[in-house]
């Protein structure tokens, strides 16, 4: 008779992957299959899609915990019900190759384990790309069956992918531990180790997911370091306990428990409160490796090591110093950046902080522009008994006001955001900058969201892979955040994750859309660009694509237009700007196309750029929000849009049909628009005055003022006083 194999998946919230994971299990190939779903109490749509499959394929079984119990409970609950020949375990958030259960029961002999290859995949990955590479491999024949020494297993210690023949199961009488959510494998596949030959097969493929979200949805080695710490310890223990004259474990254990102490829970050391703790777990294990290992370690951990086998915490500590200030200081010499932070942290954070020192940045330094520069404009002018400073990448720019300018990242970079009292900055801080208390953080962002942010995001196309992690990290620092209209007030709290006090008084950077709209202000900045008067003006103000880049922060960008045919078709009457995002790298070449079009992708402020428009042609950026207040046409040249909104981004909007404007794809659809502006502002009229009623409901112009009399206490109005900055101000 065929031999029945008992797959077993414990679920616990991971209603992202599950369908994939299930569909790959009942779609294998072999199909002898008794199919047993632990949902571990999950409070997600997980429990709906069990159903679901349970619904469409009879040789499912769900057993229901009623409240969460962990994976070992979960695994030994259905090791009980299992009826098959073998057991055959998976996770809910991976999933298999469809001959994988097959081709590992191909090779079955008795008293012999066999295990499949492990594919890493991160969410993005396609599947079919997996497999290719795996062809590829077949074709060199490098699929056979191999017969592992017991060192190989050793790296793994995974459960997954490995056929369990049941009888040997029962006989060891094997259990996973209940007590430990972390590293209970090891101690459940060691007696195999021991007892039975191991043969892995290498075209038996399962694909393990390397989770992009750790925040929101750990998977269990994404937990914390002292929950993984308090886990090893205990299952170290035992095992050392249980096979105390083996010496093969003994070395296998005492070698992991010293390369984890050296490469994750050394970094527990660095947090105060969790020394003390950590020191007590490890050094009770520690006492049970071998003198012989310890030998071998360099003279710095050698040393504590032996601290914590003798329990002497205040040596301990001594050596540790000197082993965090080795770490730091040949990092320090690696690099100068490194060496400042060395010092911003050990001398800069020790000074008093300044009560009146406001650092401000935008756009990480390239711009003196955005809500920053509203906001320090209008503290010059009230309240100049404040210390200013502005980061810059390039210093030595012409400012009103009497900020001091630093170089980012240089050591008064570092020295003035450690002795500031305030921040306010439109994106956000690097991680290595650290919040000190009584610092007060003026998160301002910098644009209405359209596509998804963040939290709201499924997946990360961009050039950073850690870009929720380190997110998340860096938005704890805010204090305030600002939210130009009660859409983005509501996004930010999902999208960032974000608590704290939200700023619901419209945009400082908006204020001058109110206050600048006129006349003179507009030909003044038309002339300070040598922009014609005479011709009407449009903004061609594009985003980045999140996938096109150099490197990180460094995208690419070309335009898709036919210049020469938008010349030929609107020259008599139009000029083009072209703003690139300040991310972008490419220098656009325009040459033959002087006083038609102009490159102002350096120019600061792009507020200016707006003002002097008449039209904005934009993609998924969110300067139409913006642009929205002045309440002029509106063009979308969306020539990427299924690619950029279903695959890199998605978005918080029904783009076909809430945009205030035309979408168009083509060259000549754009000119045949530009021609008959008149006709679209008509058709558009009441979908734009939608819009700009939930967009700009809280705009007044003066936003700034109602912020910096929130952040700054600044109770009593400032004195009404006629500006001297106007006059003065850049163009
Ligand atoms: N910007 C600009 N020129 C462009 C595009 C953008 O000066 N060609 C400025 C605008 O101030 C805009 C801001 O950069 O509001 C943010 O640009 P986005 O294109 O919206 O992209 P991103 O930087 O990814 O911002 O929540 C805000 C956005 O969703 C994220």
């Amino acid at each position: 008779m065929e031999q029945c194999v008992s797959v077993i998946i414990p679920v616990y919230n991971t209603e992202e992957f599950l369908e994939d994971c299930l569909r790959s299990i009942v779609k294998q190939t072999y199909k002898n299959l008794q199919i047993i779903v632990v949902n571990d109490a999950s409070t997600d749509q997980s429990t709906k899609i069990i159903d679901q499959f349970t619904a469409q394929d009879q040789r499912i079984e769900v057993i229901e915990n009623n409240k969460r119990m962990g994976v070992g409970f979960s695994r030994n609950l259905a090791m009980q019900r299992a009826t098959g020949e073998y057991i055959y375990f998976v996770d809910s958030d991976d999933l298999l190759h469809e001959q994988a259960i097959e081709k590992l029961l191909q090779e079955a002999q008795p008293e012999t384990i066999y295990t499949g290859r492990i594919v890493k995949i991160t969410k993005k990955d396609s599947i079919e790309a997996s497999l290719e590479e795996q062809e590829k491999q077949e074709e060199q024949e490098l699929f056979r069956a191999k017969t592992l020494h017991h060192y190989e297993f050793f790296k793994d210690m995974i459960v997954v992918n490995t056929l369990f023949p049941t009888h040997l199961i029962q006989s060891l009488n094997l259990t996973f531990d209940e007590k430990v959510d972390s590293y209970s494998e090891i101690a459940f596949m060691m007696p195999f180790y021991m007892q039975y030959k191991m043969v892995r097969v290498k075209s038996a493929c399962y694909f393990r997911r390397d989770r992009n979200d750790p925040i929101t949805n750990p998977s269990l080695n994404q937990r914390n370091r002292d929950e993984l710490l308090q886990d090893f310890v205990d299952v170290y223990i035992r095992l050392k306990n249980h096979y105390a004259n083996d010496e093969e474990v003994n070395k296998y254990l005492d070698k992991q428990l010293i390369q984890l102490y050296r490469s994750k829970f050394i970094l527990l050391m660095k947090e105060e409160d969790k020394i003390e703790p950590a020191f007590h777990l490890l050094s009770s294990s520690m006492k049970l490796v071998s003198k012989e290992r310890v030998k071998k370690q360099n003279v710095v951990i050698r040393g504590e090591l032996r601290a914590l086998q003798n329990k002497q915490l205040k040596k301990y500590l001594r050596v540790l110093k000197l082993h965090h200030f080795g770490r730091d200081t040949k990092k320090s010499l690696k690099s100068l950046n490194k060496f400042y932070r060395q010092i911003y942290r050990d001398v800069f954070m020790k000074l008093p902080l300044k009560e009146n020192k406001i650092v401000f940045a935008s756009f990480l330094g390239k711009q003196y522009a955005d809500s920053p520069k509203a906001i320090y404009e209008y503290m010059v002018e009230h309240y100049p008994e404040y210390e200013f400073v502005w980061i810059f990448n390039e210093t030595g720019r012409k400012l009103p006001g009497n900020a001091k300018q630093v170089k980012r990242l240089s050591l008064a970079y570092y020295y003035h955001l450690a002795t500031a009292k305030y921040w306010v900055s439109n994106m956000r801080q690097p991680l290595h900058l650290k919040k000190r208390e009584g610092n007060i953080f003026l998160e301002t962002w910098h644009g209405t969201p359209l596509k998804r942010l963040v939290f709201d995001m499924d997946e990360v196309y961009s050039a950073n892979p850690k870009y929720k992690k380190n997110f998340y990290q860096q938005s704890r620092l805010w204090d305030y955040l600002i939210a130009a209209n009660p859409y983005s007030s509501k996004i930010f709290r999902s999208a960032f994750k974000f608590e704290k006090k939200m700023l619901e008084y419209g945009y400082p950077r908006n204020d001058t859309l109110y206050k600048n709209n006129n006349e003179e202000y507009i030909t003044k900045v038309k002339k300070s660009l040598d922009i014609p008067l005479d011709k009407k003006v449009i903004l061609y103000a594009p985003t980045w694509r999140d996938d096109e880049f150099y490197e990180a922060g460094k995208y690419k960008f070309d335009l898709k237009f036919d210049l020469q045919k938008l010349r030929e078709k609107l020259g008599n009457d139009y000029i083009i700007i072209l703003r690139m995002h300040y991310f972008i790298a490419d220098n656009l070449n325009i040459d033959g196309y002087e006083g038609f079009i102009y490159n102002l992708s350096k120019y600061d402020d792009i507020a200016d750029l707006y003002l002097i428009s008449d039209m904005l042609i934009t993609d998924y950026s969110s300067v139409f929000f913006d642009y929205s207040n002045l309440r002029r046409p509106i063009l979308f040249y969306a020539y990427d849009l299924e690619n950029y909104r279903d695959k890199l981004r998605g978005f918080y909007l029904d783009y076909e049909n809430q945009m205030p404007g035309p979408i168009v794809k083509t060259t000549d659809e754009m000119i045949d628009a530009i021609q008959n502006i008149d006709q679209i502002n008509a058709q558009y009229k009441d979908k734009y005055n939608n819009f700009y009623d939930q967009i700009c409901c809280w705009e007044t112009g003066n936003a700034t003022e109602k912020i910096v009399h929130e952040v700054f206490k600044k109770s009593s109005k400032p004195k009404e006083h006629q500006s001297h900055l106007k006059d003065e101000s850049l163009i």
